[in-house]
């Protein structure tokens, strides 16, 4: 039976929700007209103003947000509250291009932190937990998230931080804990040191919180293997206020959407339409009561389909399946749609673990695909005839999920550098 942090929300009836959703994001609209000049700047030039929207059935008149209009607004430029009501600040990475800052009052920290407790709470979570932060804290949203979710659910927070992993396994075993939050890659990464350290009779470990980047089913389960846990998924972004968005119950066949804050739609990629419930497109999420940062129609470009189908945990929240990545790191190889996340299925399926390399390149005017692949310390030969066998049938299994070659090369155990954040999978030579 599961138990939620805010069961009035997390369990309202579907119309119910809806209506709230009505209601904040009318009011939302007027604060957004009233208070934050670049979106209303943008809202007058698609000849749409305030008093043109009645309900969310509306919504679709209003013109999306993307990454560069947030960019473009930097530092200041979205913001909708005086910078005295403001009690903190979040960024992207920008890795590509100005960052991103992302604006808190008190009161959006708080259902932010309340979104990552309910996550918590849907991985088991209770007062008597240990709760690991293994995300990077600082300016990237993953530790002060989930380390103010820890902190509202009143359990014991390590604020570990990426990293040190000797540290991280020696307060792992000596603390207690409980519930580690990191990256899927790097849960991975802890996995393998725990194993070669012999300290799986020392773990205390349930449950696992892991996100910020796309990750597999089957990856899923290695982790589950390698620390003795069950993993949940828990997805979110910057631009929306970080990590909790939405977040996976005991049922593990998706992530619940805290909708009482957040409105999603699911849109064609190239046109922008709306597109009907359970089919695939691009996310875009309205935050319906945030104050400082309040983002109309965010364009995430990942992609995702949403479901309304009952789920067992009792939470009504839509749900939405693991992001198959983001439109924008879909590869098109030979004309083909490569995801990241396909290639990472096959290996695992294949008994390899998720340390891969891919590198694109174009020679001849031709585009090439190159996986490096290691392997386990189990499959570990130098048998070069052996090795080669072991490609090939790697290279056929690609060839079946993606339908183009590419060429696979094993390599030895722990000769890809492992990630302590997001991995780095894809070194696309064309851009260079
Ligand atoms: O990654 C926030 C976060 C921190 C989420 C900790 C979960 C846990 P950004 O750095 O702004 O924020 O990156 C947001 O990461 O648009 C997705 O493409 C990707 N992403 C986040 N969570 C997941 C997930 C944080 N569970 C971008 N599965 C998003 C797949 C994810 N992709």
């Amino acid at each position: 039976m599961s138990n939620y942090f805010q069961p009035a929300y997390e369990t309202m009836p579907t119309a119910e929700i809806r209506a709230l959703q009505n209601e904040k994001f009318l009011k939302q609209m007027q604060h957004v007209w009233n208070d934050c000049p670049d979106y209303r700047k943008k809202m007058e030039a698609a000849g749409v103003s305030v008093d043109d929207i009645h309900s969310l059935e509306d919504i679709a008149k209003l013109p999306f947000t993307s990454k560069d209009d947030l960019r473009e607004a930097y530092p200041y430029a979205m913001l909708a509250k005086p910078l005295a009501d403001c009690v903190r600040i979040q960024s992207t990475s920008g890795t590509t291009g100005k960052r991103v800052i992302a604006y808190y009052t008190q009161h959006d920290l708080d259902i932010w932190e309340e979104c990552c407790a309910r996550a918590l709470v849907a991985a088991g979570g209770t007062k008597e937990d240990v709760v690991h932060v293994s995300y990077g804290y600082g300016l990237f949203t993953g530790g002060p998230g989930l380390n103010g979710g820890s902190h509202k659910l009143g359990c014991l927070t390590l604020p570990m931080s990426s990293g040190n992993t000797d540290r991280q396994l020696q307060f792992m075993t000596d603390l207690g804990s409980t519930i580690l939050s990191c990256t899927p890659s790097y849960a991975a990464y802890l996995g393998e040191s725990i194993k070669e350290r012999g300290l799986r009779g020392q773990l205390k470990l349930k449950a696992g919180i892991f996100g910020a980047e796309a990750w597999s089913e089957e990856m899923r389960r290695e982790i589950e293997q390698a620390l003795g846990i069950k993993a949940y998924d828990i997805y979110g972004l910057t631009e929306i206020s970080g990590p909790g968005v939405s977040f996976e119950c005991e049922e593990q066949t998706g992530m619940h959407i805290n909708e009482d804050h957040f409105y999603a739609e699911i849109i064609d990629p190239d046109t922008g339409e709306v597109l009907p419930e359970g089919a695939e497109g691009e996310l875009v999420f309205t935050c319906l009561d945030k104050e400082a940062f309040p983002v109309i129609r965010y364009r995430t470009k990942d992609i995702c389909v949403l479901s309304r189908k009952a789920c067992s945990c009792g939470r009504t929240f839509v749900k939405m399946v693991k992001p198959r990545g983001r439109s924008d790191d879909m590869l098109i190889i030979k004309g083909v749609n490569v995801f990241p996340s396909q290639i990472e299925a096959v290996l695992l399926d294949q008994g390899y673990q998720a340390n891969y390399q891919l590198i694109v390149d174009r020679v001849n005017n031709s585009d090439t695909l190159d996986v490096n692949v290691e392997m386990t310390p189990e499959k570990f030969t130098d048998n070069l005839g052996v090795i080669g066998e072991m490609e090939k049938k790697l290279v056929g299994a690609l060839k079946a999920m993606l339908g183009i070659y590419a060429k696979v090369h094993l390599v030895a155990p722990k000769s890809i550098t492992r990630s302590e954040g997001k991995a780095v999978r894809v070194i696309d030579k064309r851009k260079i």
